[in-house]
């Protein structure tokens, strides 16, 4: 009896513990194989080449003086929910794939739509022609309330843009938080309750009994 009022017990007790949230994008592209004059825009798998914001040559799709444009997706997945209703998140990285094309890749930046743009050392010190892989802590620069606004703004659509003087042929966004706090319901602690009270009945009676 006192086992099964313990199992109880732990069953609620487990069903508020944690387990990770996590929802997770990636994005693919390619080396453009021809270009476009701007303002048109070149579009290679997910991804889209178009003249950067900042100026430079109207020549869209050689990687330099190019912005790319990125839409995440994350409706459909189980976690998304979650994560839009959540305070403090985990981890948030964005993971590009780079093949810098000018030497002024040491101002390029990364940014979440509307959020401001992200100079990482791991983007602006890499080497031109050389691919690299990098993993940028979106947490380093942007709060966990700027994010989820950024979940909840487009119903889980996520826009970013990478500007100006690399080619990017793949990005990845993944966002992680604690799993929601599932408060265990009335019926589960009436259960609980009633076990314990029938347990002290019992425990009453018997004793008196013997
Ligand atoms: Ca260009
Ligand atoms: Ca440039
Ligand atoms: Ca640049």
């Amino acid at each position: 009896m006192r086992k099964l009022a313990f199992g109880c017990l732990l069953a609620g007790w487990t069903a508020t513990g944690g387990f990770a949230a996590i929802i997770t994008d990636t994005l693919t592209g390619a080396v453009p194989t021809f270009t476009v004059p701007a303002p048109a825009t070149l579009t290679t798998g997910d991804l889209v080449y178009a003249k950067g914001s900042l100026g430079g040559n109207d020549t869209v799709g050689e990687g330099i003086d190019d912005e790319v444009r990125m839409g995440f997706d994350f409706t459909g997945q189980a976690d998304l929910a979650i994560l839009q209703a959540a305070s403090v998140l985990t981890s948030a990285t964005l993971t590009l794939t780079l093949i810098p094309q000018d030497g002024f890749v040491s101002t390029d930046t990364v940014q979440l739509n509307n959020l401001a743009p992200i100079n990482s050392p791991l983007i602006q010190a890499l080497a031109v022609g050389v691919p690299a892989t990098v993993v940028i802590d979106l947490l380093l620069y942007y709060t966990s309330a700027e994010i989820v606004g950024r979940l909840n703004a487009q119903g889980g659509l996520v826009g970013a843009l990478f500007q100006d003087d690399s080619f990017l042929t793949e990005a990845t966004l993944t966002i992680s938080g604690p799993d929601a706090l599932v408060v265990p319901e009335t019926a589960t602690w009436l259960i609980v309750a009633a076990v314990l009270i029938g347990f002290a009945f019992w425990r009453h009676y018997s004793t008196r009994t013997h």
